[in-house]
């Protein structure tokens, strides 16, 4: 009689538990629990904030998405965490693999339905949030989506070039500035636009960010909560300088922006002449009249 071979492997486990049962409880469970925990604890954390009704908008954007996403995260965990601990190979085991799933009309319905409404429904609902106050996002030159108040609204150009920002102001006088001020509790249309490179105005905190095209006038709408600071950013590679091209800017109360306006007014007017000079008669080495033209009312 031959000797038993000690490697010769041993029959595959056969079992009849109902590994897909189980696959699903765990799921179920694990997603009941981190599925409010993600939106409670993860989303709020999730940038740009709730300085302005735009960015409060994002963030509650990527609070859904982000509990959106958390069960199909835990069925991976799951299937994988099950799968390691169930069916790793045990010693002297052969490695065979368990029958093949093919033509299951089942799964394959649940998984074509499943994808596809999920897929509808974040497509559903991005678009839904993109009109809803216009998002923060450059809409071209014709914008479709609009804030509340928008008719209102404080305009405020963006005027990028290598390699800083300019905010010209139609409402007071068409001031100039390198500084950005808006007034707070405020719908302010922002139109950017470029005198060379393309540049992209990002307004971090604010939830804006809008293209700054030659000859474009690129408008955004934004929405200021309180007093706040936030960061401005080119968010477009725009040659050697970009990453020096940043700056701060406010929301400061209507009162305290009414002063700051009046003080650049009169530093403006101090520098006019020399801004309208022509370039060749010693003048700024830029144009002084953009898109759009003063139309509005003071803020
Ligand atoms: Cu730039």
């Amino acid at each position: 009689m031959a000797a038993a071979d000690p490697n010769a492997a041993s029959a595959p486990r056969s079992d009849s538990t109902n590994h897909g049962l189980r696959v699903v409880v765990a799921w179920l469970v694990l997603s009941a629990i981190a599925t409010p925990l993600v939106a409670i604890y993860v989303g709020p954390l999730i940038p740009p904030g709730n300085a302005t009704v735009q960015s409060q908008g994002q963030v509650f954007d990527n609070q859904v998405m982000t509990a959106f996403v958390t069960p199909v995260i835990c069925l991976l965990a799951v299937f994988f965490a099950y799968g390691l601990i169930q069916f790793h190979v045990r010693r002297n085991e052969a490695i065979l693999d368990g029958p093949p799933i093919r033509d299951d009309s089942r799964i394959q319905l649940l998984w074509i339905v499943i994808t596809t409404a999920m897929v509808l429904f974040l497509a559903g609902f991005g678009t839904y949030e993109l009109f809803k106050d216009g998002a923060g996002g450059g809409q071209g030159p014709d914008p479709i989506a609009f804030p509340a108040h928008h008719q209102d609204a404080l305009q405020v150009q963006v005027i990028g070039q290598q390699w800083q920002f300019t905010y010209r102001y139609p409402a007071f006088g068409g001031l100039e500035s390198n500084q950005l001020y808006l007034p707070a509790h405020t719908d302010v249309e922002l139109h950017v636009t470029s005198l060379d490179a393309i540049h992209s105005f990002w307004a971090i905190e604010l939830g804006v960010k809008a293209d700054a095209n030659p000859g474009v006038d690129n408008v955004a709408y934004v929405e200021t909560k309180g007093p706040t600071i936030f960061h401005v950013r080119c968010a477009e590679l725009c040659g050697l300088w970009h990453p020096y091209m940043f700056n701060n800017g406010r929301v400061v109360d209507a009162s305290r922006f009414r002063a700051w306006a009046a003080q650049q007014q009169k530093l403006y007017a101090s520098i006019k002449p020399f801004m309208d000079k022509p370039e060749s008669q010693g003048g700024a080495p830029y144009a002084t009249t953009y898109l759009p033209e003063p139309t509005r009312r003071a803020g």
